[in-house]
């Protein structure tokens, strides 16, 4: 089976240290998370930024800053910033990290409720404008679905010719609305990606660890990170995102995968040619 690529979500937008007092907030603290991850064998580190109080913004200059320490700690990783930023914000501030020229970024490719009053707003509209945007700059899309009508809106796109080479896919699984975690939600879902497709499983709080043993199994790759989840096991908290990716690490050891370092990485996901 093909290399293992393990991305890390060190930061997210929504999840603060009361949750996890090493959720990284300064660039200091980003740097540091991402050199956890990117030791423990992370080849992707999916990006937001927060200010130093812990505010997620899409500021240009945070962006610029972030990715500088992370590129002197983590030679050669590949950085993946967020195009969904938080909710709330306008589809202009979501959109600035695309002017730094990422090799890749995220396409969030559909509208799901967050539960209370939190709704993450992508018509049909404003995913069409950001797959155009992406593709004017090359930058490859990481499709973002989290139910299963959102595999059907990248696909439209992608034949209307608004991405170029295969898709790839972040199988967002166990948010409290979208797609649930089940074994069975994960075979029927990555069964209805079309073929040429790669895709990585992220599974949201308790569910992290299954759907990673799952993706492994299914010959896809696996995304961890305290964006999705604080807890190394139950009621055990995380010290570090590279802890959660060591654990990722030694299932994949047990169940036979390989782990991609980052140019490897590259060359699954069509980023080198891109
Ligand atoms: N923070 C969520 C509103 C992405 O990074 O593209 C959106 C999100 C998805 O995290
Ligand atoms: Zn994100």
């Amino acid at each position: 089976m093909e290399k293992l690529i393990l991305t890390a979500a060190i930061c997210g937008a929504e999840v603060t240290k009361e949750k996890n007092p090493a959720v990284p907030y300064t660039i200091e603290e980003i740097a540091r998370e991402a050199r956890a991850a990117y030791n423990a064998g992370a080849s992707i580190i999916h990006l937001h930024v927060r200010e130093d109080d812990g505010t997620p913004t899409q500021s240009l200059p945070r962006f610029i800053k972030a990715i500088a320490a992370i590129k002197k700690e983590c030679p050669g990783i590949i950085i993946q910033p967020s195009t969904g930023g938080a909710v709330g914000m306008s589809n202009a501030e979501r959109l600035t990290p695309i002017q730094l020229v990422p090799e890749m970024a995220t396409l969030d490719c559909g509208t799901i409720n967050f539960g209370g009053s939190e709704i993450f707003t992508n018509s049909e509209e404003t995913v069409i404008e950001f797959a155009q945007i992406m593709q004017a700059s090359h930058v490859k899309p990481e499709i973002e679905v989290f139910d299963r009508g959102m595999v059907q809106l990248a696909v439209r796109i992608k034949q209307m010719g608004f991405i170029d080479g295969s898709l790839h896919f972040n199988l967002v699984l166990g948010t409290p609305f979208g797609m649930p975690a089940s074994l069975e939600d994960i075979v029927y879902l990555t069964g209805c990606l079309p073929n040429g497709s790669t895709f990585t499983g992220t599974g949201i709080g308790r569910h992290e660890f299954s759907v990673a043993c799952a993706s492994i199994i299914l010959g896809g790759h696996v995304r961890v990170g305290f964006e999705d989840n604080v807890y190394l096991k139950k009621g055990v908290l995380a010290r570090s995102n590279g802890e959660l990716v060591e654990k990722v690490v030694r299932l994949a050891n047990e169940l036979g995968r390989d782990i991609a370092r980052p140019d490897e990485a590259r060359t699954i996901l069509g980023l080198k040619s891109y």
